[in-house]
């Protein structure tokens, strides 16, 4: 087989298995990239995340992840499903979660096609999301797209509602060029990020974008609560604002769309729900690897933006009888942006039985806020 046959054959079995768009990044260790990242990581943007300059060294080499590396296969698989109104009370989940696990369909995917690699000689390492790559980075050096302003990759055609997986392989293929394109003056995504995460050059203080506020473990900070809405996993806002992703089809074949109790959950039901409930309704989807605790805490984050006093004797019941202090300290918040009598009369009752010392503490901070006027009075 000549090299290019051999390239033809790879980009053929990439679509084969599923991929909407293929191109080939050569296996060098990305300097630009471990750079960008390293100087990301020194400001801090990614403060609750475990990376540091030996990671980005790593995530800049695919050697790293195989020594005989010589190409970077990059695949990107669109996950946008029709998207439908939320209706009143309803939670919204990001796109990316409203389908079956995304890591298990992409490794599956991935797997395949390291197979068809394996057939023609190749050793392989394959990566989603978990392993140490800079996925975009990769993606954007092999022309699969362009990063935006939200830091999303932009694929022609596709958008940013792209997933991204990489097989590393020791067969030498010839590389692609990136597409060198940018978002020249377009800047809507900043403008649409209510927190302000998006710095408008290419770079995000992923401490206040709500995708990570909404999947961290601890409490949120409470400062930045009511700019989340009713996000209660991930967020679209930065992609739906964003000219190339808003026009792109929403007909992703690899990802149908669960149940709509799933995609966009009732916020009151979604603070009751019971750890086996959890697991029957989103053991399967990506929001199931951080606990029923945090889609409780975002509920009550969104009762709590939501400013309807007929949420609070959900809220009450919650405030008494939740199990985890991290929820109890959110839906007291949720209870004192609310304000209502019934709301305040709550909280006080809870400060003689509460015990735990983070809750009391967001039961005087709510009770605080009130003691001259209460907005709802
Ligand atoms: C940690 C993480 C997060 C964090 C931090 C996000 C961030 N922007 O860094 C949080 C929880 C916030 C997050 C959110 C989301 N994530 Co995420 N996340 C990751 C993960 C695991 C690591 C990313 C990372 O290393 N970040 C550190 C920064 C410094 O590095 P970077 O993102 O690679 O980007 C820098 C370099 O690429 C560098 N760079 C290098 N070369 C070049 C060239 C040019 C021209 C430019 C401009 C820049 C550049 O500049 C970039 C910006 O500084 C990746 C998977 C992976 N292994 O890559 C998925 C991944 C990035 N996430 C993904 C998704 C889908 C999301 C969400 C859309 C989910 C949602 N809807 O809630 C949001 C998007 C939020 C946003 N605007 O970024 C997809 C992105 C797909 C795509 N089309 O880009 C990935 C690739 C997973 C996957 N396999 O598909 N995520």
């Amino acid at each position: 087989m000549t090299a290019v046959e051999l390239r033809a054959s790879v980009l053929a079995a990439a679509r084969k298995c599923g991929a909407d768009a293929v191109r080939i990044a050569p296996a060098e260790p990305q300097a630009w990239t471990h750079e960008r990242m390293t100087a990301s990581f020194e400001r801090g943007d990614l403060q609750t995340w475990p990376y540091d300059e030996r990671y980005a060294a790593k995530a800049a080499d695919p050697r790293t992840l195989l020594a005989a590396a010589r190409s970077v296969v990059c695949i990107a698989v669109a996950y946008a499903t029709p998207a439908e109104a939320q209706g009143y009370g309803r939670g919204r989940v990001s796109n990316y979660a409203w389908s079956d696990d995304y890591h298990r369909r992409m490794r599956e995917l991935l797997a395949a096609l390291a197979r068809e690699l394996h057939d023609l000689g190749a050793t392989t390492a394959i990566a989603c999301d978990t392993a140490p790559v800079a996925e975009r980075a990769f993606a954007e050096r092999a022309g699969i797209g362009w990063i935006g302003k939200h830091t999303n990759l932009i694929a022609p055609n596709l958008g940013s509602y792209v997933f991204l997986g990489e097989v590393v392989t020791s067969l030498e293929l010839a590389p692609d060029a990136p597409l060198k394109k940018s978002c020249g003056a377009c800047s809507r995504c900043v403008t649409a990020c209510p927190t302000g995460a998006l710095r408008g050059d290419y770079t995000i203080d992923a401490g206040r974008c709500i995708s990570d506020l909404t999947q961290r473990t601890g409490p949120i900070p409470r400062e930045l609560r009511p700019l989340i809405g009713t996000w209660v996993w991930g967020c679209d806002l930065c992609q739906e604002a964003c000219p190339p992703t808003s026009r792109a089809p929403r007909t992703a074949g690899a990802f149908a769309p669960l149940d709509p109790e799933t995609r966009a959950p009732t916020l009151a039901a979604l603070l009751r729900l019971k750890s086996g409930d959890f697991k029957r309704r989103y053991a399967r989807t990506a929001i199931g690897w951080r606990g029923g605790a945090i889609l409780r805490r975002n509920a009550a984050v969104a009762l709590g933006n939501l400013l309807d006093r007929a949420d609070v004797p959900v809220l009450e019941e919650a405030l008494a009888g939740d199990p985890h202090p991290l929820v109890r300290g959110h839906v007291a918040w949720a209870l004192g942006r609310i304000g209502s009598p019934r709301a305040l009369a709550a909280l006080r009752a809870r400060l003689d039985a509460e015990t735990d010392a983070l809750v009391l503490d967001e039961i005087q901070a709510a009770l605080l806020c009130h003691s001259q006027a209460s907005p709802l009075e």
